[in-house]
């Protein structure tokens, strides 16, 4: 049985088998949770990343989580907001699928997730939070393998806006 979760807390501080960074191209390091996500696993993860030489908006990359007490991470790049019209919305949801597929693949079990694209990359978050739970709600109900989603908030508008989204999903 899976479940998804909405909890107020620093992503970096979750034992999970993964959290996800909202990351930029480079996959080098950031702000916001990005910047505190290298700042928690250590220089291992940056060493890592550098390897992988960057990552497209709407794609996912993983890594180990170091330092971290996640066992991965997985680095997504979301869209930058520009008005909407510009794939903004295919490619958030683009970011949670990709993660969801890595998920699988690497048969992980509980995941954590930021707000993608709602802070630096100005998504407005009641529209972000839609798709991040629709696709969550879409990929629990066809994996066997993943029990436990995650919504990590340190933001109070993200977090009202995924729980008035949670009760939906017993109806
Ligand atoms: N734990 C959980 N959520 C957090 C944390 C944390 N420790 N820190 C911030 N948030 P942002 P973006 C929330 O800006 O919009 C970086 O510089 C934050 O309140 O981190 O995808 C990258 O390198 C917000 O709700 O990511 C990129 O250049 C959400 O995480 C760019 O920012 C996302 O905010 C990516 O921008």
């Amino acid at each position: 049985m899976s479940s998804i979760k909405v909890i107020r807390a620093d992503i970096t501080t979750l034992a999970v088998d993964a959290i996800v960074n909202a990351a930029n191209n480079s996959l080098l390091g950031g702000g916001g949770v990005d910047g505190a996500i290298h700042t928690a696993a250590g220089p291992g993860l940056l060493d890592e990343c550098r390897k992988i030489g960057g990552c497209l908006t709407g794609e996912a990359r993983i890594t180990g989580g170091h330092k971290l007490p996640a066992r991965h991470v997985i680095h997504t790049v979301g869209p930058i907001w520009r008005g909407g019209h510009n794939g903004e919305p295919e490619l958030l949801a683009s970011c949670y699928r990709q993660c969801f597929l890595l998920a699988d693949q690497n048969n992980l079990k509980s995941i954590a997730f930021p707000a993608i694209s709602c802070g630096a990359y100005g998504f407005p978050p009641n529209k972000a939070c839609k798709i991040a739970m629709a696709e969550t709600v879409a990929f629990l109900s066809k994996t066997d393998t993943l029990q436990q989603v995650i919504f990590a908030c340190i933001d109070n508008t993200v977090e009202t806006e995924l729980q008035k989204l949670l009760p939906a999903l017993s109806d």
